[in-house]
């Protein structure tokens, strides 16, 4: 992996296909808390009791408490250069970008963001933790203990609880969202493939995994990151710093620098 210093630049030529990861550091600019970081999540609420479905089982009060606070939070949060450049590249190379995101606070889409992923599911969506009624949008903020009850099998006398739409460890990631991603990369191995990490550790599997794939199908692999996270060497460019700062200045047009506001 070289270290390239120089303001190096994707050029976003007619023949690019780009494929964006990104982690909790592309948000961390607005004001949302990471996950590994010294301040982070995890350092304040142990992954097992609010990021597992046994967690869930065994005390669902103080799940959503968690993710209550994180909706709380997120919604006074507003997206930052790095994710209004995203939504501009996405505006240029229309079905030849595909963004990923491990992101649950729904600041790629507040950014303008429409072809993206969201693997580890969403901050915004609630769904039955028994019938297979659809996630729905959900704000509300379950801060005093209270556990929510579905108004459509929970009236069969069983406490059906509702919980938030997040993919835990140890549950599968939808298949969907997947195959949707794995069907991109090998549609954009025909043309000139570039992917793109962006303020992720990198150690979180599947999506830490998603750079080998690309890699194995013949893409320029790019990290754009605070520091050098755990699979760094898997990129062939790692571009150090912040996303916010980065992102504007790294994506080309026609010899010019694309920014953030990007072309309408
Ligand atoms: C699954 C809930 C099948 C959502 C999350 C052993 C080996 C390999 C894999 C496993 C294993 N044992 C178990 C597994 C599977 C497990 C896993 O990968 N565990 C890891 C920890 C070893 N994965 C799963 O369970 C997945 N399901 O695989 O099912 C299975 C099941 C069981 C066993 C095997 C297989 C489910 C994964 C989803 C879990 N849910 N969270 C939520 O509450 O948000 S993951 C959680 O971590 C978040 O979703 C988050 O997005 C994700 C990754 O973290 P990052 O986004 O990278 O954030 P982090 O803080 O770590 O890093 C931020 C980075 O940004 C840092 O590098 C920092 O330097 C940088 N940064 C900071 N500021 C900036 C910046 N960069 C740029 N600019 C800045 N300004």
């Amino acid at each position: 992996m070289e270290r390239d210093q120089r303001s190096p630049v994707i050029a976003l030529t007619d023949d690019t296909w780009l494929l964006v990861l990104t982690g909790a550091g592309v948000s961390a600019e607005s004001g949302i808390p990471t996950f590994r970081a010294s301040d982070g999540l995890w350092e304040n609420h142990p992954v097992d009791k609010v990021a597992t479905l046994p967690g869930f089982r065994a005390d669902p009060a103080l799940v959503w408490r968690f993710y209550s606070e994180r909706r709380a939070h997120a919604k006074r949060c507003s997206p930052n250069p790095g994710h209004l450049t995203l939504a501009a590249v996405e505006r240029q190379l229309g079905d030849r970008f595909l963004l990923a995101t491990q992101n649950v606070d729904g600041l790629h889409r507040k950014a303008g963001s429409q072809r993206i992923v969201e693997m580890h599911g969403s901050l915004w969506l609630t769904r039955c933790s028994d019938c297979n009624r659809p996630p729905f949008a959900d704000e509300a903020e379950y801060l005093d203990g209270t556990v929510p009850g579905c108004k459509v099998c929970g009236t069969s006398g069983r406490p059906a609880l509702l919980r938030p739409h997040i993919v835990w460890f140890g549950e599968m990631l939808d298949p969907d969202d997947l195959q949707r991603i794995d069907d991109f990369a090998q549609t954009a191995s025909r043309g000139r493939f570039v992917f793109l990490a962006v303020g992720t550790s990198g150690v979180v599997y599947p999506a830490a995994g998603l750079v080998r794939v690309a890699a194995r199908l013949g893409a320029e692999t790019w990290l754009a990151n605070a520091e050098p996270p755990e699979n760094a060497s898997l990129f062939r460019s790692f571009l150090q710093g912040k996303s916010g700062e980065i992102l504007p200045r790294l994506f080309s047009l026609d010899g010019n620098p694309l920014g953030c506001a990007g072309l309408p």
